[in-house]
C-alpha cells in the first residue's frame, strides 16, 4: 500500500466511514468498541458452558483454531464433513442461546454495511493462540447465501486474507484487530479467505489469544 492510500484508509478510519472491500463486504474500524465490556462478559458465560474444542477436518486434520457456538444452531465438523447441529456433542445440550448483545452488534454492522434485518441463527466462535492459522476456505454450508456473515475481532491482532472466487487467486492482507466488525455478503459471499498465523503480541485485555466471532443464518 502507498503511504498516500496508507493515510487515507487511516483516516476513513477515524473518520468512521466503512472500508469498503468489494460490492458487497466492508471492514467497519472499532465498531464493538461501544459494547465491549458487555460482550467480554458474555463470552466469558459461553465459555463456562460450551468449552473451546479442537475439531477435526473431514480430510482429517486437527485444527488449530478451538472452536464453540452459540445460538440455535452450531457449526461443526469431523470426518464425516461439516455441518450446523442444534446441540453441543460435547455437553448433549442444545447451544447457549446467542447473548442479545451478541444479536444487537451483529444486525446494527449488517445494517451498516447495507444488509437490513440480518437475524442471525448461529454464532461461531474461533480461539486462536499463537501459531494457530485458518487455512483459505470458503463459508458454505449455510442454507441461504443472500444472507451476509459478520464477524468480530476481539483479543491480538491477526492479519485476515481475502480472495477472490477461486481457490488459488490472488489475496489482499488486511489486518484486524480488537473490536474490527467485517460484513460481507451479496456478490462476495462465496469468496476464499483465512487467518495468517497468529503473532505472538498479548493483547491487554485478553492477553495471548484472539478470539473471533462470526454470525450467519445458517438454517
Ligand atoms: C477469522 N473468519 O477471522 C475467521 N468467514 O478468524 C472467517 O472464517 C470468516 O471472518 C466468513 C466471513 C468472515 C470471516
Ligand atoms: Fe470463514
Amino acid at each position: 500500500m502507498s503511504a498516500t492510500s496508507q493515510q487515507l484508509s487511516l483516516s476513513l478510519a477515524v473518520a468512521d466511514q466503512p472500508e469498503i472491500l468489494g460490492a458487497g463486504a466492508a471492514l467497519l474500524r472499532g465498531f464493538a468498541a461501544p459494547v465491549m465490556t458487555d460482550l467480554l462478559e458474555s463470552l466469558q458465560g459461553l465459555e463456562a458452558v460450551s468449552a473451546f474444542r479442537h475439531l477435526v477436518t473431514p480430510g482429517g486434520f486437527t485444527m488449530s483454531v478451538a472452536v464453540s457456538s452459540c445460538g440455535a444452531l452450531g457449526w461443526m465438523s469431523d470426518r464425516s464433513g461439516y455441518r450446523y447441529v442444534s446441540h453441543d456433542p460435547d455437553t448433549g445440550r442444545p447451544w447457549p442461546a446467542m447473548p442479545a448483545v451478541f444479536q444487537r452488534l451483529a444486525t446494527a454492522a449488517a445494517a451498516q454495511a447495507g444488509f437490513t434485518d440480518f437475524e442471525p441463527d448461529a454464532c461461531l466462535i474461533n480461539r486462536y493462540v499463537p501459531g494457530a492459522r485458518m487455512t483459505l476456505h470458503q463459508d458454505r454450508n449455510e442454507r441461504d447465501f443472500s444472507q451476509p456473515i459478520v464477524s468480530v475481532s476481539l483479543g491480538m491482532s491477526a492479519t485476515f486474507l481475502f480472495g477472490g472466487m477461486e481457490r488459488g487467486g490472488k489475496t489482499t492482507r488486511l489486518p484486524l484487530h480488537h473490536g474490527d466488525v467485517m460484513v460481507w455478503g451479496g456478490p462476495d459471499r462465496l469468496r476464499y479467505h483465512g487467518v495468517l498465523p497468529l503473532k505472538d503480541s498479548p493483547h491487554p485485555l485478553l492477553g495471548r489469544q484472539r478470539i473471533n466471532l462470526t454470525f450467519r443464518k445458517a438454517g
